[in-house]
């Protein structure tokens, strides 16, 4: 597995930081407004995945793109788009970033480059190799990186899309956050053979595994794929080993983990550790750490304001926007 080899600036350790702290309030708001009712629908949070989400951004051009996984607030947070308007879309408001109509997993904002996930499993590595396809016909330098998870991986549209981006070598990260549960499900139980990126040898296609709670290693496994990607060699899976600690979504009783394993991932937080690493390395120092996560908590606060304040959609735009042949 790779391991981190990276020395790194001040702002751009801190600029990770709060990536994760971003990511991580936006999920506990959510959360948190969820079970007052004032969420409806479902939703499916990554707490504990965080650096999965920071990394693999950060190792991919500004101007690459990607698609998100029904999991996918952290991607999308990471991904530049502003938490305020992220909200109030979950929040289901006019101000949401499709205006209210898309919610938890269906956030787009093309200008930064994200593409709607979707509740199908499987569904987007397909759609990846579409978008990927047009880049490449186009003659334009980005790379679509897709998100999905160990239990998506065995999906057939998964496998129908690694072929084929090997085959017309296009500019797709394969991007599998393997967190070894599909819901309930481990991956023990459906696999005979765990190491997903060993998957990669059938297509044709590099690999490269990861501890997804390092952040930096994922960052610098991400940079290597995007050169090679960028380079023009074709597609590369990068699978990034995680946890999430939060249940599957809205109701979860746990009953498939003990309680100890949840208490081990909890010792591996990216959070905590990338912190840790900072101060050992005179990155950054306590202040400028606690500064980090205060103005993280601070614009959580004022997304979430900001999403009770704003209007619902009114009842004469309800066709607005709505495709149909
Ligand atoms: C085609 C399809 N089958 C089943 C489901 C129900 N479902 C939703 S999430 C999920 C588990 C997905 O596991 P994984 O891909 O590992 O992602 P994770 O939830 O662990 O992030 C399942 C089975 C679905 N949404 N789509
Ligand atoms: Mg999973």
């Amino acid at each position: 597995m790779k391991k981190k080899e990276t020395v790194i600036s001040k702002e751009f350790g801190l600029k990770l930081l709060s990536d994760m702290h971003r990511s991580r309030k936006f999920e506990e708001q959510v959360q948190k407004y969820f079970s007052l009712g004032m969420i409806h629908g479902t939703t499916h949070l990554g707490i504990g995945e965080e650096a999965t989400a920071a990394g693999t951004v950060a190792g991919l051009e500004e101007r690459d793109e990607i698609i998100t996984t029904h999991r996918g607030h952290s991607q999308i947070v990471c991904k530049g788009v502003d938490v305020n308007l992220m909200m109030a879309e979950i929040f289901a408001k006019e101000t949401g970033v499709c205006k209210g109509r898309g919610g938890s997993m269906h956030i787009c904002d093309q200008a930064k480059g994200v593409w709607s996930g979707n509740g199908i499993l499987g569904s987007a590595p397909p759609i990846a190799c579409g978008i990927a396809l047009t880049r490449k016909k186009k003659g334009e330098d980005k790379v679509t990186a897709v998100f999905f998870g160990d239990g998506s991986s065995n999906e057939g549209g998964c496998h129908e899309a690694m072929n084929l981006a090997a085959a017309w070598n296009l500019p797709v990260m394969f991007v599998c956050i393997n967190n070894t549960y599909g819901m309930s499900t481990h991956i023990s139980k459906v696999m005979k053979n765990t190491n997903i990126s060993d998957r990669a040898a059938g297509y044709g296609m590099k690999a490269i595994d990861v501890d997804g709670n390092d952040v930096l290693a994922v960052y610098e496994a991400v940079k290597e794929a995007r050169k090679y990607i960028g380079e023009g060699n074709g597609p590369v899976l990068v699978v990034e080993h995680s946890y999430r600690i939060s249940g599957h979504s809205k109701s979860d009783g746990n009953l498939y983990r003990t309680k100890e394993e949840i208490a081990a991932w909890r010792e591996k937080c990216p959070i905590k550790n990338f912190k840790a690493y900072l101060l050992e390395n005179g990155i950054a120092t306590e202040e400028e750490l606690a500064q980090v996560e205060a103005d993280a908590t601070k614009a959580l606060d004022d997304a979430v304001q900001f999403a009770i304040d704003s209007p619902y959609p009114s009842l004469d735009t309800v066709l607005d926007d709505v495709y149909a042949d």
